[in-house]
C-alpha cells in the first residue's frame, strides 16, 4: 500500500511508517519468499479500508475530503515483515520497578477486566480511520497488578518485531483510553496489525500504538521511541503535537 501522493507529513526526515508500509519492494519480497497469506492479508485490509471509505469525513481535519483512501489503514512495520506470535505461544512480560512481575499468555490477559471502546485511529503521515473498535484490558489495571514502585514514573514498551519501543509516562499510561488491546475492528487483532496484542494510546498518534507487544518496563523516566528517535514528539498528543491540527481523537 504506498502512500498516496501528496499526503501531508513531514518530508524532511523519515515518516512514521512511511518507509515501510506494503510498498512494491516488500510486497514483491513476500511473494518471492511464498508467504502469499501475508500478501492476501494485506489485499483484506485493502478492501476493509474501501468499505470504510464511503463514510464521510467527520473528523474536521479535511483529509478524508482531500486524500482519497485515507479513511483506511496503512499495515506497518519497521522491519520488512511482520512478526508471527502463534496465540498459544504469546506471553507479555510486566518488569522493571515492580513489586510483582507479571508473565501472562493470552488466555490470562483475556480473564482480566474487558474494556471496549471506539475511537479514531490517526497517523501522523496524515491518514484517519473513523471509529475503530478496540477492546483489551487497561494498561492501568495491569500496572497496578504489578504494583509499581515509588521511583516508576514512566513505562517502557517493547515489540516482538525485536527493533520497535516506545514509552508513556506513568500518568499517561493509566488513561482511562489506553488499552493493551487484543480486538481491533470486532475481531482477535490480525497478525499484520500487531496481533495477538498491542497497545492502543486513543489520543495520541498511531506510533504510540505499538504492535506485537512484548514487555512493559517500569522505569524511572522514558526514553524516547522508535520514531521520536528520528524527531517525532515524545508527547504525541494527536492535533496537540508534531505541527498538525488535526482534531483530537480523544
Ligand atoms: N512494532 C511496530 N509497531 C508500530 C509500527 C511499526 O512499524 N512497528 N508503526 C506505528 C505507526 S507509525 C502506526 S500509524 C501504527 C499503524 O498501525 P497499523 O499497521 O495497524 O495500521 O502502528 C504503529 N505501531
Ligand atoms: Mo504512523
Amino acid at each position: 500500500m504506498e502512500e498516496p501522493p501528496g499526503t501531508p507529513g513531514p518530508v524532511e526526515r523519515p515518516e512514521p511508517g512511511a518507509g515501510a508500509p506494503i510498498g512494491r519492494r516488500l510486497f514483491l519480497g513476500i511473494v518471492g519468499a511464498g508467504i502469499a497469506g501475508v500478501a492476501l492479508g494485506s489485499r483484506l485490509e485493502g478492501a476493509v479500508g474501501s468499505a470504510l471509505s464511503g463514510i464521510a469525513n467527520e473528523n474536521g481535519s479535511g483529509l478524508g475530503a482531500l486524500v482519497p483512501g485515507a479513511e483506511r489503514f496503512r499495515l506497518y512495520t519497521v522491519t520488512g515483515s511482520f512478526p508471527a506470535v502463534a496465540a498459544a505461544r504469546y506471553e507479555l512480560e510486566v518488569t522493571g520497578l515492580v513489586a510483582r512481575p507479571l508473565r501472562l499468555d493470552l488466555d490470562e490477559l483475556r480473564s482480566l477486566p474487558r474494556t471496549e471502546l471506539r475511537a479514531d485511529f490517526q497517523c501522523v503521515t496524515g491518514w484517519r480511520v473513523p471509529n475503530v473498535a478496540w477492546a483489551g484490558v487497561h494498561l492501568g489495571a495491569l500496572l497496578d497488578l504489578a504494583r509499581p514502585e515509588p521511583g516508576a514514573h514512566a513505562v517502557a514498551f517493547r515489540s516482538y518485531d525485536g527493533v520497535y519501543t516506545e514509552s508513556l509516562t506513568l500518568a499517561q499510561a493509566r488513561r482511562s483510553d489506553v488499552l493493551v488491546a487484543y480486538d481491533m475492528l470486532g475481531v482477535p487483532i490480525s497478525q499484520a496489525h500487531g496481533g495477538p496484542v498491542r497497545l492502543y494510546v486513543a489520543p495520541m498518534y498511531g506510533y504510540k500504538s505499538i504492535k506485537w507487544l512484548r514487555s512493559i518496563e517500569l522505569v524511572d523516566r522514558a526514553t524516547p521511541g522508535y520514531w521520536e528517535q528520528e524527531g517525532y514528539a515524545v508527547e504525541a498528543w494527536v492535533g496537540r503535537s508534531n505541527g498538525r491540527h488535526d482534531a483530537p481523537t480523544a
